[in-house]
């Protein structure tokens, strides 16, 4: 059996792996510059910025990074491009690093949301077997009704994982099976309970109608639960995940952020506006579709693998 050290390790070279392209449109780009400047000037600085941005980090949070640069620069009176690097790893590190430690509660129920197709079911097919390997106990509700074929494919993530799913047939009220779903967490004396929700309905007003709904019964039906809202983001939407996160985090109060896909873009720095932007802790990471694609977020290993260095 592989001991928690190597697993470790290989978290966190597939970390690494999973960033492959986020580093071709960032750091490789950052490294070019410094190699070709060597020393600092105000050049150096607008193709920075022009990097930062092109790499999804946005404009505001892009202009902070570059302002504190540059006064880091001015303060210890650096001329050498090459100790740039350290510097933007070290505050990017300072963005992405959320005030507490994550430690997960029992028992908890992990209400999932996010628009359509930014990965929640596979999130939570992946959550459960992460959660299941550390010798939890765990159920599935599949609260996303409004699609034919969702219970099913949350029903395979349940056959992957060997976790029960909760379901009712479709169309059915989804607060109802959520309903369903912690009578049966209480009962059965189950760690974590998991929230699937529907990412589309008629209207945006009555999917956060919905969810709302979803999240009075749990807040009535199961007070003595830890409850997190998780916000699903596809790292590829770029600058729509900032504008997505708003609306969930006014609507339904999301108390951590999963970013998908990170894999699938040259534009990893989204992960930095998106926290700058909401200050809502990012919990996970997904790189890819297989079961053990989904990561805790800590923030100094994403930077380091970013940056394509060792831990
Ligand atoms: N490459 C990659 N693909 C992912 C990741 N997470 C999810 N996907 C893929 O994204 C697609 C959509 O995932 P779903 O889990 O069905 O998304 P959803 O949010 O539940 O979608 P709806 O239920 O339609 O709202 C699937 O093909 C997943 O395999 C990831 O981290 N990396
Ligand atoms: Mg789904």
């Amino acid at each position: 059996m592989e001991n928690k050290k190597d697993r470790k390790k290989g978290f966190f070279s597939r970390l690494k792996e999973g960033l492959d392209k986020a580093r071709q449109g960032f750091t490789e780009r950052v490294d070019e510059l410094i190699k070709y400047y060597r020393e600092i000037d105000d050049d150096f600085f607008d193709e920075l910025e022009e990097i930062l941005i092109t790499a999804d980090v946005g404009v505001n949070t892009t202009m902070e990074i570059v302002d504190e640069l540059r006064d880091q620069v001015k303060e210890k009176k650096i001329g050498d491009a090459e100790k740039i690097r350290n510097l933007l790893k070290e505050k990017i590190t300072t963005i992405l690093a959320s005030e507490e430690d994550y430690d997960i509660k029992t028992p908890s129920v992990f209400l999932v949301v996010g628009v359509n197709g930014v990965g929640k079911t596979t999130t939570i097919g992946k959550l459960a077997n992460l959660y299941k390997n550390q010798g939890k106990s765990v159920l599935m509700a599949a609260g996303d009704t409004f699609r034919a074929a969702a219970a099913d494919q949350l029903k395979i993530w349940g056959e992957r994982t060997g976790v029960q799913v909760i379901s009712q047939k479709e169309g059915s009220d989804p607060a109802a099976v959520i309903f369903d779903a912690v009578q049966a967490a209480r009962s059965r004396n189950i760690d974590i309970l998991l929230c699937d929700t529907a990412g589309r309905l008629h209207s945006k007003k009555n999917l956060m109608m919905e969810l709302e709904k979803i999240n009075r019964v749990i807040d009535r039906e199961y007070p003595e639960a830890h409850k997190e809202v998780l916000l699903v983001l596809d790292a590829t939407t770029g600058q729509n995940a900032v504008a997505q996160a708003k609306l969930f985090k006014e609507a339904v109060g999301v108390t951590g952020i999963v970013l998908t896909k990170l894999d699938g873009t040259a534009k990893g720095g989204i992960i930095i506006a998106v926290k700058s932007e909401l200050d809502v802790p990012i919990r996970f990471i997904g790189v890819g579709e297989q079961v053990n694609d989904l990561q805790p977020f800590v923030p100094e290993d994403f930077v380091n693998a970013l940056f394509g260095d060792d831990k």
